[in-house]
């Protein structure tokens, strides 16, 4: 209830414009209700110049797409801890690349994807099958440095 509220209560328009070129749509997955580490990436992709809207939590396939649709945002950046990232987030990165108008948007996912016994880089390959760009773990570093390489539109 409290993770449904916190997507519908998601911002429409970016929350605050930094020096850096991209702006980033940050969504949680459909089933996690983890918040903290959306704030998280936020805070760090704003401190680093990006201008960042972020969904929240438990946010629906229909709900990323469109929004995903109407921001055409430089780079979509999906976090899941609670371990069904890789169901969940395949399901969202099909459901991206289906659409048309969300088709050639650049989408990475991270966090902890799977549970302990499956690192995230034995469900990437999966997860590049639905459309993702890039799978990370979760080195924060390394979206950053990602971020560098992503041209602004
Ligand atoms: C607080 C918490 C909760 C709270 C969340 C409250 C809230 N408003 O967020 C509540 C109680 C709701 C909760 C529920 C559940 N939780 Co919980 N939760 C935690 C806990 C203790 C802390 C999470 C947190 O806030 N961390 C702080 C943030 C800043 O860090 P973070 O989430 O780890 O994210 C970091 C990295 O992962 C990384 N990262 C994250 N996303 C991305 C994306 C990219 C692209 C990159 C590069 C990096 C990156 O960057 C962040 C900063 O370093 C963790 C255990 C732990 N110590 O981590 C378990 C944990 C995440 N929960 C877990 C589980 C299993 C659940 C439940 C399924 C439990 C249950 N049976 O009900 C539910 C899931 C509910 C749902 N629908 O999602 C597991 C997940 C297991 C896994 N993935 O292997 C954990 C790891 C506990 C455990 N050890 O088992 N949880």
């Amino acid at each position: 209830m409290l993770a449904t509220a916190v997507a519908a209560a998601a911002p429409e328009v970016p929350v605050r414009s930094g020096r850096g070129h991209l702006t980033v749509l940050l969504s949680g997955t459909s089933s996690d209700a983890h918040t903290w580490n959306l704030v998280y990436l936020q805070l760090l992709l704003e401190e680093a110049g990006h201008t960042v809207v972020n969904l929240g939590a438990c946010v629906p396939d229909d709900l990323l797409v469109d929004r995903c649709r109407d921001l055409r945002p430089d780079l979509l950046v999906m976090s899941s801890v609670n371990g069904h990232g890789r169901r969940d987030a395949a399901q969202a990165g099909r459901r991206l690349r289906q659409c048309p108008q969300t088709a050639g948007v650049p989408a990475v996912v991270g966090g902890k994807l799977g549970i302990a016994d499956r690192p995230n880089s034995r469900l990437a390959p999966e997860l590049l099958a639905a459309g993702f760009d890039r799978v990370f773990g979760e080195q924060v570093s390394e979206l950053l440095e990602y971020t560098a390489s992503v041209p602004a539109r």
